[in-house]
Order: structure tokens, then C-alpha cells, then sequence
């Protein structure tokens, strides 16, 4: 089987790793000259577990080769990035997309399987995509077979996750369905589920709207707990001992390309409707403003504070800071006078320092990001280099250890 995978992101390029490695012909297109070139050296441009070795074997046995245009195939997989428009909906930007199913127009086949994982608004397969082919003359579900397959899998764990997730696949005709879902029975271990393309275009949408409202939830009661001096963590840890609850964690902000933005694409399309969603966004969207705020209140008699600020990714152990809520936190805290050092460990970035130089002389260590190396950093040799040894802990990972002269606080105890 031979497949051209449009997007070499976080998403196609795992994919078109893991065809190539199941013995497929695979073809990876992008855009951007760098990203082929770097590919076709058998190097990678993102960090993910794994997927070096596989891009190693895949270039080196000549399955995978990446190009600036695509070329012809059995099976074509849309995974290129679907953003938010700057609208007043924040609606699903489907240009990239649209523009990749352009591209392979001239190379279609009878009996081509044509796949799009972006994510997309309820109805994109049948309101726009489906259009467009159909405006070239193809009959969908007789001369080439159309579906939305949405990825799911969790960054730091893709390859994993490929093989043993459940899938969603979602065909425009049934006929469309069967053919997708014979792609991914290659090396998808978990179910392949059956469904029609609106249907998986709204319950992916979904997924990530309940994650959203839920983590909402949990920091809206952060914010009611600091108010009246409750413990927040203690609270959400009893609560989730109740057989059929499970609060999520409190942070500061959501990020990532998901969570942040998929919500969006429900509410667009039916704005009076979703309410608790639209509400959800923003109270997850203030959440930066509660953390500069809550360092107001620590910092009262204090000026020219200097913040370690430890982490920007939108979540731990990753190098991706798309819609990072630690971004907006650093904006406004050098909006409000701040001097700032900012560490990141997953991060090369010419205005970072690393670790020794960010603490020294801080008033206040900032934890933005769940990174891993930040749950076993050494306090002692912390506290003795700080001006004013606090750490202030936003995803509640950081311990406080005895006799450190560290003095960590979080959303329980910061009242
Ligand atoms: N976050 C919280 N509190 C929590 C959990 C997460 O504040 O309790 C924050 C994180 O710090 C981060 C954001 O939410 O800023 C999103 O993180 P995430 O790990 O929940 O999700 P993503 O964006 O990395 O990946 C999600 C995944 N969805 C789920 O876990 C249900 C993934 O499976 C999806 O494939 C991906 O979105 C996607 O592409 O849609």
C-alpha cells in the first residue's frame, strides 16, 4: 500500500513513521523545505519518545521519504493544522485543509482513500470537503472513498498511543467507512469504531470540550477556594474519592493545539447553545491573570522582584509551547514591572537561562509546567541562592522538603 501524508507535525509524521514501518510505501509531504530536508537526512524536527529510531529505519530501508509535493497513492491522510480563525466565533480555520485536498486532486484515482485527522468543526466533511471533490467530478463513495479519522493520541506517548487507542473512523458514505477503517486495521490494536463523518467530527470536538469544562471546573474552584481560605486540593482530592467523580487539576491556563482551541469549533456552530462551553474558554483563558494576581498579594512590600519562572511549555515533559498559558503569565508579570529569568529544560530559546543563573537572586520561583525534572530539583541549593527563598507551584508537582529553607506554595495554601 503506498500513502502520501500531508502535515509532517506532531500528528503526520508519527503516522507516516508508523505505516513505513508496517511495511508501507509512504510519501511525507510539508511545506517547509527545511522540515523535507532535515526528514529526508533521517533526523526528525520534533521531540517525541521513539519516533528518531523509527524515522531512522524508515528513511534508512527507503519506505519513507519526504517531499515538497504530493505525488500518487492508494490512500491520502490530511494531517496539517487546523486553527482558530479571528472571528468572532473563534471558528475552525479549514484553509490548510481545503488546500491539501486541492493538492492531490490531480492524483486521484479510482478506488483512492482520501483521510482527514485534522481536527474539524461538526460538519466540515459534509459541508465543505465532500463539496470539493464533488465539484471535480467524483461521485464520494464510489470513485474515492472519504473520511474523517480524528488522532487522539496524548504527545510524549504518539507511537504507543497509534497502535492502542481506539479509533474513530467516520466515512461520508458507508462504503467510505470500510475503506478507512481497512487503512488503520494495519496496526491500530484497539477498536475501530464505525460512524459517519459528523458524528466523529463532534464527539473528537467533544473529547477535548469535556477536558476543557472539566479542568474549568476545577480552577473556577480554585479561585472560590482561595476566596475563602479553603484548601483546593484538599478538597478536589476528597471529592474524587467518590466512585463517580473525577475533578480535574487545577493550573494556570490550558495550551496546547487541542483543548485551547477544539472547543471553538463547537461553539461556532451553534453560539446560542453553548453556553457552559463558551464560559469554559474563558474562565480557563483568565487563569494567568489569577496567577499574577495571587504574586501581588505575595509581593505587597516588596519592588524590583526578580521571578525564576520554571517552565513555558503548555504542559510537562514536551518542547511545545503553542498557546501556552505560561506565555501569557510571563506577558503580564513584565506588563506589571517584574524582572523575569525564565527556565525551561525542554527548551532552547536565546532569552532562557538555564537553571543556576535563573535562581540566582530570586525572589520567587514561578512552576508553570509539570516538567518531570521540576518534582526533584534539590531545594537546599535553591533556597541558598534566592533573595527570598519561595517557590509558588501552579500545577501542584513541586513537594515541600524539610528543612530546605524552600518554602513551596500552591493553590491549596496560598490564601
Ligand atoms: N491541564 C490542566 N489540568 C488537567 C489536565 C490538563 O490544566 O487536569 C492542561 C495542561 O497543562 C495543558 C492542557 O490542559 O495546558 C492540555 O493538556 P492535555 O494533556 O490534557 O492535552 P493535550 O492537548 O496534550 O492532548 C489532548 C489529549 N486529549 C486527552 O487527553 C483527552 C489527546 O488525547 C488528544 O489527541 C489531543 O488533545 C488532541 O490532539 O486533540
Amino acid at each position: 500500500m503506498k500513502i502520501c501524508v500531508i502535515g509532517l507535525g506532531y500528528i503526520g509524521l508519527p503516522t507516516a513513521a508508523m505505516f513505513s514501518s508496517y511495511g508501507c510505501q509512504v510519501v511525507g509531504v510539508d511545506v517547509k523545505p527545511e522540515v523535507v530536508e532535515v526528514l529526508n537526512r533521517g533526523d526528525i524536527h520534533i521531540e517525541e519518545p521513539g519516533l528518531a529510531e523509527l524515522m531512522m529505519s524508515a528513511v534508512g530501508n527507503g519506505n519513507f521519504k519526504a517531499a515538497l509535493r504530493p505525488e500518487s497513492a492508494d490512500v491520502y491522510i490530511v494531517a496539517v493544522p487546523t486553527p482558530n480563525n479571528d472571528d468572532q466565533y473563534m471558528s475552525c480555520d479549514l484553509s490548510y485543509v481545503l488546500a491539501a485536498c486541492r493538492s492531490i486532486i490531480p492524483y486521484l484515482k479510482d478506488g483512492t482513500t482520501v483521510i482527514v485527522e485534522s481536527t474539524i468543526a461538526p460538519r466540515s466533511m459534509d459541508d465543505y470537503i465532500k463539496p470539493l471533490f464533488e465539484g471535480e467530478g467524483f461521485i464520494i463513495g464510489q470513485d474515492i472513498y472519504l473520511a474523517h479519522c480524528p488522532e487522539r493520541v496524548l504527545p510524549g506517548q504518539i507511537l504507543k498511543e497509534l497502535i492502542y487507542n481506539n479509533r474513530i473512523v467516520g466515512g461520508v458514505t458507508e462504503r467510505c467507512t470500510e475503506a478507512a477503517a481497512k487503512v488503520y486495521s494495519l496496526f491500530v490494536k484497539g477498536e475501530i469504531i464505525k460512524t459517519e463523518a459528523k458524528t466523529a467530527e463532534m464527539s473528537k470536538c467533544m473529547e477535548n470540550t469535556y477536558r476543557d469544562v472539566n479542568i474549568a471546573l476545577a480552577n473556577e474552584l480554585s479561585r472560590i477556594c482561595y476566596d475563602l481560605d479553603i484548601n483546593v486540593l484538599d478538597v478536589i482530592q476528597m471529592a474524587n474519592k467518590h466512585p463517580r467523580v473525577n475533578i480535574h487539576s487545577p493550573g494556570p491556563g490550558v495550551g496546547g493545539h487541542c483543548l485551547a482551541v477544539d472547543p471553538y469549533f463547537i461553539y461556532e456552530k451553534s453560539p446560542e447553545n453553548a453556553n457552559i462551553i463558551k464560559m469554559a474558554r474563558e474562565t480557563n483563558d483568565s487563569m494567568p491573570q489569577f496567577v499574577v494576581q495571587l504574586i501581588r498579594n505575595m509581593f505587597v512590600n516588596m519592588n524590583n522582584q526578580l521571578i525564576a519562572v520554571f517552565g513555558v511549555t503548555y504542559k510537562g515533559d514536551v518542547d511545545d509551547m503553542r498557546e501556552s498559558p505560561a506565555l501569557k503569565v510571563i506577558e503580564l508579570l513584565k506588563a506589571e514591572g517584574y524582572r523575569l529569568a525564565i527556565y525551561d529544560p525542554h527548551v532552547e530559546h536565546n532569552d532562557f537561562v538555564e537553571i543556576d543563573e535563573a535562581v540566582q537572586g530570586a525572589d520567587l520561583i514561578l512552576v508553570l509546567t509539570d516538567h518531570s525534572e521540576f518534582k526533584t530539583l534539590d531545594h537546599k541549593i535553591l533556597a541558598q541562592k534566592m533573595r527570598t527563598p519561595i517557590l509558588l507551584d501552579t500545577k501542584n508537582i513541586v513537594k515541600q522538603q524539610e528543612r530546605s529553607g524552600l518554602k513551596v506554595i500552591n493553590y491549596g495554601n496560598a490564601s
